[in-house]
Protein backbone atom coordinates (compact mmCIF):
# COMPACT_ATOMS: atom_id res chain seq x y z
CA UNK A 1 0.00 0.00 0.00
CA UNK A 2 1.39 3.27 -1.08
CA UNK A 3 1.12 6.35 1.30
CA UNK A 4 -0.05 8.68 -1.63
CA UNK A 5 -2.81 9.32 0.68
CA UNK A 6 -0.65 10.95 2.91
CA UNK A 7 0.17 13.71 1.86
CA UNK A 8 1.90 15.34 5.02
CA UNK A 9 5.16 13.68 5.29
CA UNK A 10 5.12 14.85 9.54
CA UNK A 11 3.14 11.70 9.86
CA UNK A 12 4.98 9.06 8.07
CA UNK A 13 7.00 8.02 10.94
CA UNK A 14 3.23 7.85 12.41
CA UNK A 15 2.11 5.12 10.24
CA UNK A 16 1.55 1.95 12.00
CA UNK A 17 -0.54 -1.19 12.22
CA UNK A 18 -3.99 -1.66 13.47
CA UNK A 19 -2.46 -3.68 16.41
CA UNK A 20 -0.14 -1.25 17.34
CA UNK A 21 -2.52 1.71 17.52
CA UNK A 22 -5.02 -0.06 19.45
CA UNK A 23 -2.25 -0.68 21.76
CA UNK A 24 -2.24 2.82 22.71
CA UNK A 25 -6.21 2.44 24.15
CA UNK A 26 -6.09 1.88 27.86
CA UNK A 27 -8.50 0.02 29.74
CA UNK A 28 -11.42 2.84 30.81
CA UNK A 29 -10.68 5.12 28.44
CA UNK A 30 -13.47 7.22 26.74
CA UNK A 31 -13.04 6.52 22.64
CA UNK A 32 -14.98 8.54 20.42
CA UNK A 33 -14.79 6.97 16.56
CA UNK A 34 -16.25 8.55 13.17
CA UNK A 35 -18.60 6.69 11.79
CA UNK A 36 -22.60 7.42 10.74
CA UNK A 37 -25.26 4.59 9.85
CA UNK A 38 -22.62 2.09 8.63
CA UNK A 39 -20.50 4.97 6.80
CA UNK A 40 -16.70 6.46 7.62
CA UNK A 41 -16.20 4.83 10.41
CA UNK A 42 -12.57 2.99 11.35
CA UNK A 43 -12.55 -0.49 9.83
CA UNK A 44 -9.09 -1.90 11.60
CA UNK A 45 -8.68 -0.09 15.15
CA UNK A 46 -12.10 -1.25 16.64
CA UNK A 47 -11.42 -4.99 15.46
CA UNK A 48 -8.03 -4.93 16.98
CA UNK A 49 -9.04 -3.38 19.95
CA UNK A 50 -11.49 -5.95 20.31
CA UNK A 51 -9.13 -8.61 20.00
CA UNK A 52 -7.10 -6.59 22.54
CA UNK A 53 -9.72 -6.73 24.86
CA UNK A 54 -10.48 -10.24 24.58
CA UNK A 55 -7.20 -11.63 25.27
CA UNK A 56 -7.03 -9.13 28.65
CA UNK A 57 -10.29 -10.72 29.21
CA UNK A 58 -8.56 -14.49 28.99
CA UNK A 59 -5.89 -13.24 31.39
CA UNK A 60 -8.51 -12.03 33.90
CA UNK A 61 -7.58 -8.46 33.58
CA UNK A 62 -10.74 -6.15 33.26
CA UNK A 63 -11.25 -3.78 30.35
CA UNK A 64 -13.70 -2.03 29.22
CA UNK A 65 -14.37 1.22 27.41
CA UNK A 66 -17.28 3.92 26.93
CA UNK A 67 -17.62 4.46 23.24
CA UNK A 68 -19.29 7.38 21.63
CA UNK A 69 -19.99 7.59 17.55
CA UNK A 70 -21.59 9.84 15.40
CA UNK A 71 -24.28 7.26 14.94
CA UNK A 72 -24.49 3.57 14.55
CA UNK A 73 -21.61 1.53 12.93
CA UNK A 74 -21.23 -1.83 12.02
CA UNK A 75 -20.18 -5.32 13.08
CA UNK A 76 -16.61 -4.81 12.64
CA UNK A 77 -17.15 -1.86 15.28
CA UNK A 78 -20.05 -2.00 17.80
CA UNK A 79 -20.53 -5.47 17.11
CA UNK A 80 -16.81 -6.81 17.68
CA UNK A 81 -16.58 -4.73 20.91
CA UNK A 82 -19.99 -5.51 22.09
CA UNK A 83 -19.07 -9.35 21.58
CA UNK A 84 -15.62 -8.77 23.22
CA UNK A 85 -17.80 -7.30 26.13
CA UNK A 86 -15.46 -4.60 25.46
CA UNK A 87 -18.63 -1.28 26.15
CA UNK A 88 -19.12 -0.09 29.16
CA UNK A 89 -21.14 2.79 28.41
CA UNK A 90 -22.04 2.99 24.61
CA UNK A 91 -23.95 6.74 23.28
CA UNK A 92 -25.73 8.26 20.98
CA UNK A 93 -27.22 5.72 18.97
CA UNK A 94 -26.82 2.40 17.81
CA UNK A 95 -28.47 -0.69 15.93
CA UNK A 96 -26.20 -3.66 16.35
CA UNK A 97 -27.88 -6.77 17.23
CA UNK A 98 -25.36 -8.05 19.77
CA UNK A 99 -24.89 -4.41 21.03
CA UNK A 100 -28.62 -4.14 21.74
CA UNK A 101 -28.77 -7.62 23.37
CA UNK A 102 -26.46 -6.56 26.18
CA UNK A 103 -28.07 -3.12 26.40
CA UNK A 104 -31.63 -5.02 26.82
CA UNK A 105 -29.42 -7.59 29.29
CA UNK A 106 -28.56 -4.89 31.52
CA UNK A 107 -24.65 -5.57 30.92
CA UNK A 108 -23.72 -2.17 28.47
CA UNK A 109 -25.37 1.30 29.65
CA UNK A 110 -26.63 2.66 26.96
CA UNK A 111 -27.59 6.73 26.76
CA UNK A 112 -29.68 7.61 23.57
CA UNK A 113 -29.68 11.18 23.02
CA UNK A 114 -30.53 13.48 19.72
CA UNK A 115 -27.99 13.58 17.64
CA UNK A 116 -27.86 17.53 17.65
CA UNK A 117 -27.16 17.65 20.82
CA UNK A 118 -24.14 14.93 20.88
CA UNK A 119 -21.24 17.69 19.84
CA UNK A 120 -22.07 20.32 22.44
CA UNK A 121 -23.21 18.15 25.38
CA UNK A 122 -19.20 16.80 24.79
CA UNK A 123 -17.90 20.45 24.72
CA UNK A 124 -19.89 21.29 27.83
CA UNK A 125 -18.42 18.66 29.54
CA UNK A 126 -21.42 16.24 30.22
CA UNK A 127 -19.42 13.33 29.17
CA UNK A 128 -16.41 14.12 30.81
CA UNK A 129 -13.38 14.38 28.79
CA UNK A 130 -12.37 12.19 25.28
CA UNK A 131 -9.30 9.91 25.70
CA UNK A 132 -8.69 8.93 22.13
CA UNK A 133 -10.48 9.63 18.88
CA UNK A 134 -10.34 7.47 15.94
CA UNK A 135 -11.01 8.73 12.81
CA UNK A 136 -11.26 7.53 9.24
CA UNK A 137 -10.77 9.71 6.75
CA UNK A 138 -10.22 9.52 3.12
CA UNK A 139 -6.83 11.46 2.86
CA UNK A 140 -4.40 13.58 4.74
CA UNK A 141 -2.90 16.74 2.50
CA UNK A 142 -0.06 18.16 3.05
CA UNK A 143 -0.98 20.56 5.59
CA UNK A 144 -2.48 17.84 7.64
CA UNK A 145 -5.68 19.13 6.90
CA UNK A 146 -7.80 15.56 6.97
CA UNK A 147 -10.08 15.26 4.09
CA UNK A 148 -13.19 13.30 5.26
CA UNK A 149 -14.74 10.23 4.21
CA UNK A 150 -18.33 9.12 3.74
CA UNK A 151 -19.48 10.39 7.10
CA UNK A 152 -18.64 13.48 9.22
CA UNK A 153 -20.94 12.90 11.97
CA UNK A 154 -18.83 14.22 15.51
CA UNK A 155 -15.46 14.06 14.20
CA UNK A 156 -14.51 17.69 14.18
CA UNK A 157 -15.32 17.79 17.94
CA UNK A 158 -13.72 14.55 17.96
CA UNK A 159 -11.00 15.49 16.70
CA UNK A 160 -10.91 18.77 18.86
CA UNK A 161 -11.11 17.51 22.23
CA UNK A 162 -9.57 14.33 21.92
CA UNK A 163 -6.09 14.06 24.19
CA UNK A 164 -4.60 11.78 21.51
CA UNK A 165 -5.68 10.84 17.69
CA UNK A 166 -6.11 7.68 15.85
CA UNK A 167 -6.36 8.37 12.13
CA UNK A 168 -7.36 5.58 9.37
CA UNK A 169 -6.51 6.37 6.00
CA UNK A 170 -8.88 4.35 3.70
CA UNK A 171 -8.04 4.09 -0.22
CA UNK A 172 -11.12 2.05 -0.43
CA UNK A 173 -13.09 5.51 -0.46
CA UNK A 174 -13.16 7.65 -3.41
CA UNK A 175 -10.29 10.12 -3.64
CA UNK A 176 -12.79 12.04 -5.64
CA UNK A 177 -14.97 12.77 -2.88
CA UNK A 178 -12.58 15.77 -2.04
CA UNK A 179 -14.76 19.19 -2.01
CA UNK A 180 -18.28 17.26 -0.82
CA UNK A 181 -17.54 18.58 2.78
CA UNK A 182 -18.81 21.57 4.81
CA UNK A 183 -16.99 21.65 7.81
CA UNK A 184 -18.52 25.13 9.92
CA UNK A 185 -15.77 25.91 12.34
CA UNK A 186 -18.05 28.91 13.53
CA UNK A 187 -19.85 27.22 16.55
CA UNK A 188 -19.67 28.19 19.61
CA UNK A 189 -20.65 27.95 23.53
CA UNK A 190 -23.86 30.40 24.62
CA UNK A 191 -23.41 33.31 25.44
CA UNK A 192 -21.14 33.63 22.61
CA UNK A 193 -23.23 32.26 19.89
CA UNK A 194 -23.75 33.57 16.36
CA UNK A 195 -26.52 32.72 14.06
CA UNK A 196 -25.56 29.91 11.83
CA UNK A 197 -25.11 31.43 8.47
CA UNK A 198 -27.06 29.01 6.38
CA UNK A 199 -29.90 30.34 4.36
CA UNK A 200 -30.38 27.54 1.71
CA UNK A 201 -30.16 23.54 2.17
CA UNK A 202 -27.29 23.47 -0.35
CA UNK A 203 -25.35 26.79 0.81
CA UNK A 204 -21.43 26.13 1.86
CA UNK A 205 -20.51 28.00 4.98
CA UNK A 206 -17.61 26.37 5.96
CA UNK A 207 -14.60 24.28 4.32
CA UNK A 208 -13.80 21.21 3.10
CA UNK A 209 -11.43 19.45 5.69
CA UNK A 210 -11.18 19.13 9.22
CA UNK A 211 -8.04 20.04 11.21
CA UNK A 212 -6.40 18.48 14.02
CA UNK A 213 -3.23 19.30 16.11
CA UNK A 214 -0.46 16.79 14.40
CA UNK A 215 1.35 17.10 17.47
CA UNK A 216 -1.91 14.78 18.89
CA UNK A 217 -1.61 12.26 16.16
CA UNK A 218 -0.21 9.23 17.89
CA UNK A 219 -0.69 7.01 14.74
CA UNK A 220 -2.29 6.60 11.23
CA UNK A 221 -3.57 3.37 10.38
CA UNK A 222 -3.62 2.75 6.62
CA UNK A 223 -7.15 0.53 5.18
CA UNK A 224 -8.80 -0.33 2.50
CA UNK A 225 -12.39 -1.95 2.99
CA UNK A 226 -15.54 -0.99 2.61
CA UNK A 227 -18.11 0.84 4.25
CA UNK A 228 -20.94 -1.66 6.27
CA UNK A 229 -23.79 -1.57 3.21
CA UNK A 230 -26.34 -4.23 3.08
CA UNK A 231 -29.07 -3.50 0.51
CA UNK A 232 -32.60 -2.95 0.85
CA UNK A 233 -35.14 -5.46 0.65
CA UNK A 234 -38.15 -4.86 -2.53
CA UNK A 235 -40.58 -2.33 -0.95
CA UNK A 236 -43.58 -4.63 0.16
CA UNK A 237 -47.02 -3.74 -0.19
CA UNK A 238 -47.41 -1.91 3.21
CA UNK A 239 -44.33 0.40 2.22
CA UNK A 240 -45.70 1.15 -0.92
CA UNK A 241 -49.04 2.04 -0.14
CA UNK A 242 -47.87 3.71 3.05
CA UNK A 243 -45.63 5.87 0.66
CA UNK A 244 -48.66 6.42 -1.91
CA UNK A 245 -51.18 7.65 1.43
CA UNK A 246 -48.06 10.39 2.02
CA UNK A 247 -47.23 11.45 -1.61
CA UNK A 248 -51.29 12.37 -2.07
CA UNK A 249 -51.12 14.34 0.84
CA UNK A 250 -48.19 16.22 -0.21
CA UNK A 251 -50.20 16.98 -3.51
CA UNK A 252 -52.90 17.93 -1.45
CA UNK A 253 -51.01 20.51 0.69
CA UNK A 254 -49.48 22.00 -2.33
CA UNK A 255 -53.01 22.24 -3.84
CA UNK A 256 -54.15 24.27 -0.54
CA UNK A 257 -51.12 26.48 -1.00
CA UNK A 258 -49.31 25.07 1.90
CA UNK A 259 -46.60 23.81 0.79
CA UNK A 260 -44.76 25.13 -2.64
CA UNK A 261 -45.01 23.08 -5.73
CA UNK A 262 -41.45 21.33 -4.70
CA UNK A 263 -42.52 20.92 -1.01
CA UNK A 264 -39.85 21.99 1.51
CA UNK A 265 -36.16 20.30 2.52
CA UNK A 266 -37.19 16.54 2.98
CA UNK A 267 -35.46 14.89 6.09
CA UNK A 268 -36.08 11.14 5.86
CA UNK A 269 -34.98 8.46 8.31
CA UNK A 270 -33.57 5.10 7.18
CA UNK A 271 -35.52 1.93 6.10
CA UNK A 272 -37.54 0.36 3.61
CA UNK A 273 -40.60 2.50 4.15
CA UNK A 274 -38.16 5.71 4.04
CA UNK A 275 -36.87 4.04 0.87
CA UNK A 276 -39.93 3.43 -0.35
CA UNK A 277 -41.70 7.03 -0.28
CA UNK A 278 -38.35 7.66 -2.02
CA UNK A 279 -38.82 5.57 -4.92
CA UNK A 280 -42.50 6.86 -5.16
CA UNK A 281 -41.87 10.46 -5.26
CA UNK A 282 -39.62 9.72 -8.13
CA UNK A 283 -42.74 8.76 -10.45
CA UNK A 284 -44.79 11.32 -8.27
CA UNK A 285 -44.11 14.53 -10.80
CA UNK A 286 -42.43 16.62 -8.27
CA UNK A 287 -39.43 18.22 -9.48
CA UNK A 288 -36.48 19.90 -8.06
CA UNK A 289 -37.13 18.42 -4.48
CA UNK A 290 -34.49 19.20 -2.08
CA UNK A 291 -32.78 17.08 1.08
CA UNK A 292 -32.11 18.15 4.06
CA UNK A 293 -31.27 15.59 5.95
CA UNK A 294 -28.83 13.29 8.04
CA UNK A 295 -28.53 10.40 5.74
CA UNK A 296 -28.47 9.72 2.28
CA UNK A 297 -29.58 6.12 1.23
CA UNK A 298 -30.02 4.46 -1.96
CA UNK A 299 -33.72 6.36 -2.99
CA UNK A 300 -31.91 9.50 -2.87
CA UNK A 301 -29.58 9.05 -5.16
CA UNK A 302 -31.77 7.95 -7.87
CA UNK A 303 -33.62 11.36 -6.80
CA UNK A 304 -30.52 13.36 -7.79
CA UNK A 305 -29.84 10.65 -11.02
CA UNK A 306 -32.93 11.21 -11.89
CA UNK A 307 -32.83 14.74 -11.34
CA UNK A 308 -36.34 14.89 -9.56
CA UNK A 309 -33.76 15.98 -6.34
CA UNK A 310 -31.75 19.08 -6.81
CA UNK A 311 -29.56 18.21 -3.63
CA UNK A 312 -29.35 16.47 -0.35
CA UNK A 313 -27.61 17.63 2.46
CA UNK A 314 -26.22 15.19 4.92
CA UNK A 315 -23.49 13.56 7.69
CA UNK A 316 -23.15 10.21 6.26
CA UNK A 317 -24.91 7.65 3.96
CA UNK A 318 -26.65 4.23 4.31
CA UNK A 319 -26.39 2.72 0.72
CA UNK A 320 -26.53 -1.00 -0.56
CA UNK A 321 -23.23 -2.53 -2.06
CA UNK A 322 -24.76 -1.71 -5.78
CA UNK A 323 -25.53 2.05 -5.06
CA UNK A 324 -22.31 2.42 -3.07
CA UNK A 325 -20.68 1.26 -6.27
CA UNK A 326 -22.83 3.65 -8.33
CA UNK A 327 -21.41 6.80 -5.87
CA UNK A 328 -17.93 5.71 -6.50
CA UNK A 329 -18.26 5.56 -9.79
CA UNK A 330 -19.65 8.80 -10.72
CA UNK A 331 -18.54 10.87 -7.66
CA UNK A 332 -17.89 13.92 -10.07
CA UNK A 333 -21.69 13.74 -10.27
CA UNK A 334 -22.63 13.54 -6.66
CA UNK A 335 -19.89 16.14 -5.61
CA UNK A 336 -21.68 18.88 -7.51
CA UNK A 337 -25.08 18.02 -5.63
CA UNK A 338 -24.51 16.54 -2.01
CA UNK A 339 -22.89 18.44 0.78
CA UNK A 340 -21.90 16.87 3.78
CA UNK A 341 -21.79 18.52 7.00
CA UNK A 342 -21.09 17.75 10.91
CA UNK A 343 -24.29 16.64 12.58
CA UNK A 344 -24.35 19.86 14.82
CA UNK A 345 -25.39 21.60 11.30
CA UNK A 346 -27.16 18.67 9.38
CA UNK A 347 -29.83 18.18 12.52
CA UNK A 348 -29.50 21.81 14.28
CA UNK A 349 -32.86 22.82 15.66
CA UNK A 350 -32.18 26.16 14.02
CA UNK A 351 -31.43 25.44 10.71
CA UNK A 352 -34.52 22.66 10.95
CA UNK A 353 -36.57 25.56 11.98
CA UNK A 354 -35.24 27.87 9.03
CA UNK A 355 -35.70 25.72 6.61
CA UNK A 356 -39.04 24.44 7.58
CA UNK A 357 -37.87 20.67 6.76
CA UNK A 358 -40.21 17.75 6.08
CA UNK A 359 -39.62 15.18 8.67
CA UNK A 360 -40.68 11.69 7.19
CA UNK A 361 -39.31 8.83 10.17
CA UNK A 362 -39.98 5.52 10.87
CA UNK A 363 -41.90 4.69 14.55
CA UNK A 364 -42.62 1.58 17.08
CA UNK A 365 -46.21 2.84 17.98
CA UNK A 366 -48.23 5.79 18.35
CA UNK A 367 -50.83 6.38 20.80
CA UNK A 368 -54.59 7.56 20.19
CA UNK A 369 -53.61 11.52 20.99
CA UNK A 370 -50.04 11.65 18.78
CA UNK A 371 -47.60 10.28 21.35
CA UNK A 372 -44.81 8.36 19.71
CA UNK A 373 -42.55 5.74 20.62
CA UNK A 374 -39.44 5.34 18.46
CA UNK A 375 -37.48 3.52 20.45
CA UNK A 376 -39.07 1.03 22.62
CA UNK A 377 -40.80 -2.47 22.27
CA UNK A 378 -42.86 -3.06 24.80
CA UNK A 379 -41.67 0.14 26.49
CA UNK A 380 -38.21 -1.78 27.90
CA UNK A 381 -36.33 -3.05 25.35
CA UNK A 382 -34.42 -0.53 23.24
CA UNK A 383 -34.53 -0.85 19.04
CA UNK A 384 -31.51 1.21 18.00
CA UNK A 385 -32.57 4.94 19.95
CA UNK A 386 -34.17 8.27 18.73
CA UNK A 387 -31.21 8.99 16.09
CA UNK A 388 -32.18 12.16 14.77
CA UNK A 389 -35.97 11.97 14.33
CA UNK A 390 -36.44 14.00 16.91
CA UNK A 391 -34.37 16.55 15.97
CA UNK A 392 -36.81 17.14 12.91
CA UNK A 393 -40.11 16.17 14.68
CA UNK A 394 -39.91 18.99 17.36
CA UNK A 395 -38.21 21.52 14.73
CA UNK A 396 -39.38 20.56 11.05
CA UNK A 397 -42.51 22.61 9.19
CA UNK A 398 -44.16 19.19 9.72
CA UNK A 399 -43.28 15.96 11.48
CA UNK A 400 -44.39 12.46 9.90
CA UNK A 401 -44.14 9.53 11.49
CA UNK A 402 -44.68 5.96 9.43
CA UNK A 403 -45.09 2.48 10.09
CA UNK A 404 -47.16 -0.66 9.18
CA UNK A 405 -50.45 -0.82 11.29
CA UNK A 406 -49.85 -4.25 13.11
CA UNK A 407 -46.28 -5.47 13.82
CA UNK A 408 -45.46 -9.33 14.72
CA UNK A 409 -47.05 -10.92 11.84
CA UNK A 410 -50.60 -8.62 12.58
CA UNK A 411 -50.60 -9.73 16.79
CA UNK A 412 -49.69 -6.04 17.93
CA UNK A 413 -51.16 -3.47 17.06
CA UNK A 414 -49.02 -0.10 16.62
CA UNK A 415 -51.49 2.07 17.50
CA UNK A 416 -52.36 2.21 21.37
CA UNK A 417 -54.08 4.04 23.98
CA UNK A 418 -51.20 5.28 25.43
CA UNK A 419 -47.72 4.62 24.46
CA UNK A 420 -45.13 2.19 26.68
CA UNK A 421 -42.12 4.87 25.84
CA UNK A 422 -42.54 8.65 24.70
CA UNK A 423 -39.69 9.84 22.20
CA UNK A 424 -42.39 12.28 20.82
CA UNK A 425 -44.71 13.83 22.22
CA UNK A 426 -48.34 14.81 21.11
CA UNK A 427 -47.14 18.48 20.59
CA UNK A 428 -44.55 17.16 17.75
CA UNK A 429 -46.04 15.10 15.83
CA UNK A 430 -48.23 16.35 12.75
CA UNK A 431 -48.85 13.36 10.69
CA UNK A 432 -49.35 9.58 11.49
CA UNK A 433 -49.24 7.24 8.21
CA UNK A 434 -50.10 3.39 8.08
CA UNK A 435 -50.90 1.21 5.48
CA UNK A 436 -54.75 2.23 6.79
CA UNK A 437 -54.45 5.69 6.28
CA UNK A 438 -53.26 9.49 7.24
CA UNK A 439 -54.40 10.83 10.19
CA UNK A 440 -53.27 14.41 9.65
CA UNK A 441 -53.06 15.85 13.55
CA UNK A 442 -52.78 19.67 13.13
CA UNK A 443 -55.08 21.51 14.87
CA UNK A 444 -57.15 19.14 16.53
CA UNK A 445 -57.89 18.68 19.81
CA UNK A 446 -57.13 15.55 21.81
CA UNK A 447 -60.28 13.69 21.17
CA UNK A 448 -60.32 14.94 17.94
CA UNK A 449 -57.13 13.59 16.90
CA UNK A 450 -58.11 10.15 18.78
CA UNK A 451 -60.92 9.97 16.42
CA UNK A 452 -59.04 9.99 12.84
CA UNK A 453 -56.09 7.92 14.33
CA UNK A 454 -58.72 5.57 14.50
CA UNK A 455 -60.57 6.28 11.99
CA UNK A 456 -57.42 6.37 9.52
CA UNK A 457 -54.54 4.27 11.01
CA UNK A 458 -55.81 1.48 13.07
CA UNK A 459 -56.25 -2.05 11.43
CA UNK A 460 -59.38 -3.53 11.11
CA UNK A 461 -58.25 -6.80 13.54
CA UNK A 462 -58.17 -4.07 16.31
CA UNK A 463 -60.34 -0.91 15.41
CA UNK A 464 -62.85 -2.02 17.63
CA UNK A 465 -60.85 -2.94 20.72
CA UNK A 466 -59.36 1.41 20.30
CA UNK A 467 -63.34 2.48 19.87
CA UNK A 468 -64.32 0.52 22.86
CA UNK A 469 -61.34 1.75 24.59
CA UNK A 470 -61.53 5.43 23.36
CA UNK A 471 -65.74 5.52 24.42
CA UNK A 472 -65.50 4.21 27.76
CA UNK A 473 -62.42 6.59 28.44
CA UNK A 474 -64.62 9.49 27.22
CA UNK A 475 -67.24 8.21 30.09
CA UNK A 476 -65.39 7.39 32.71
CA UNK A 477 -62.11 9.01 32.92
CA UNK A 478 -61.43 11.26 35.79
CA UNK A 479 -59.91 14.31 33.66
CA UNK A 480 -62.04 14.48 29.85
CA UNK A 481 -59.28 16.41 28.34
CA UNK A 482 -57.35 13.86 27.08
CA UNK A 483 -59.53 10.90 28.47
CA UNK A 484 -57.97 7.57 30.25
CA UNK A 485 -58.78 4.37 31.80
CA UNK A 486 -54.64 4.55 33.30
CA UNK A 487 -54.91 1.09 34.77
CA UNK A 488 -56.02 -0.57 31.63
CA UNK A 489 -54.11 1.73 29.57
CA UNK A 490 -50.73 0.47 31.30
CA UNK A 491 -51.57 -2.71 31.28
CA UNK A 492 -52.48 -2.55 27.09
CA UNK A 493 -48.64 -4.12 26.41
CA UNK A 494 -48.77 -6.77 29.20
CA UNK A 495 -51.02 -9.27 27.36
CA UNK A 496 -49.01 -8.93 24.18
CA UNK A 497 -45.99 -10.06 26.63
CA UNK A 498 -48.53 -12.61 28.18
CA UNK A 499 -50.17 -14.28 24.98
CA UNK A 500 -46.37 -14.94 23.82
CA UNK A 501 -47.08 -12.44 20.94
CA UNK A 502 -43.27 -10.91 21.46
CA UNK A 503 -42.05 -14.47 20.66
CA UNK A 504 -43.64 -14.25 17.64
O1 LIG B 1 -38.28 -6.31 15.09
O2 LIG B 1 -36.66 -7.27 13.51
O3 LIG B 1 -37.10 -8.32 15.74
O4 LIG B 1 -38.85 -8.39 13.94
O5 LIG B 1 -39.19 -3.48 15.61
O6 LIG B 1 -39.29 -2.80 12.89
O7 LIG B 1 -40.90 -2.95 11.01
O8 LIG B 1 -38.46 -3.63 10.67
O9 LIG B 1 -39.21 -1.22 10.96
O10 LIG B 1 -36.73 -1.10 10.38
O11 LIG B 1 -38.42 0.71 9.82
O12 LIG B 1 -37.67 0.32 12.17
C1 LIG B 1 -38.83 2.77 14.68
C2 LIG B 1 -37.17 0.93 14.89
C3 LIG B 1 -38.59 1.14 12.83
C4 LIG B 1 -36.77 2.82 13.24
C5 LIG B 1 -37.83 1.92 13.94
C6 LIG B 1 -40.27 -4.40 15.79
C7 LIG B 1 -40.31 -5.19 14.50
C8 LIG B 1 -38.83 -5.35 14.21
C9 LIG B 1 -38.08 -3.01 13.50
P1 LIG B 1 -37.67 -7.69 14.52
P2 LIG B 1 -39.45 -2.74 11.31
P3 LIG B 1 -37.93 -0.33 10.74
C10 LIG B 1 -32.78 9.02 11.01
C11 LIG B 1 -34.00 8.81 11.89
C12 LIG B 1 -35.68 5.80 15.40
C13 LIG B 1 -34.48 6.49 14.81
C14 LIG B 1 -34.83 7.39 13.65
C15 LIG B 1 -35.95 3.63 14.23
C16 LIG B 1 -38.27 -4.01 14.65
O13 LIG B 1 -37.42 3.68 12.34
O14 LIG B 1 -34.99 3.13 14.78
O15 LIG B 1 -35.98 7.62 13.32
N1 LIG B 1 -36.35 4.92 14.46
N2 LIG B 1 -33.81 7.95 13.02
O16 LIG B 1 -40.98 -6.42 14.67
C17 LIG B 1 -43.40 -4.63 18.90
C18 LIG B 1 -44.39 -2.82 17.83
C19 LIG B 1 -43.34 -2.85 16.86
C20 LIG B 1 -42.35 -3.82 17.02
C21 LIG B 1 -41.92 -2.60 15.25
N3 LIG B 1 -45.38 -1.93 17.75
N4 LIG B 1 -44.37 -3.71 18.81
N5 LIG B 1 -42.36 -4.69 18.03
N6 LIG B 1 -41.48 -3.62 16.01
N7 LIG B 1 -43.06 -2.11 15.76
C22 LIG B 1 -31.62 8.06 11.06
C23 LIG B 1 -30.73 8.35 12.20
O17 LIG B 1 -31.11 8.92 13.14
C24 LIG B 1 -29.34 7.93 12.18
Amino acid sequence: MSVERILDTRLHQRIVSAETAAAMIQPGETVAMSGFTGSGYPKAVPLALAQRIEAAHLANQPFQIKLMTGASTAPELDGALAKAEGIALRMPFQTDPDARNRINAGTLDYIDIHLSHVAQHVWFGFYGEIDTAVVEVSAIREDGALVPSTSVGNNKTWLDLAKKVIIEVNEWQPSAIEGMHDVYYGTARPPHRKPIPLEHGDDRIGQTTLRCDPDKIVAVVRTNGPDRNSPFSPADENSRLIAGHLIEFFKHEVARGRLPANLLPLQSGVGNIPNAVLAGLADSGFRDLEAFTEVIQDGMLDLLKSGVLRYASCTGFALSPAANEEFKRDIDFYRQRIVMRTQEISNHPELVRRLGCIGMNGMIEADLYGNVNSTHVMGTRIMNGIGGSGDFARNGFLSTFLSPSTAKNGTISAIVPMVSHVDHTEHDVAIIVTEQGLADLRGLSPKQRARVVIDQCVHPDFRPQLEDYFDRACHHSYGKHTPHLLPEALSWHQRWLDTGSMRA
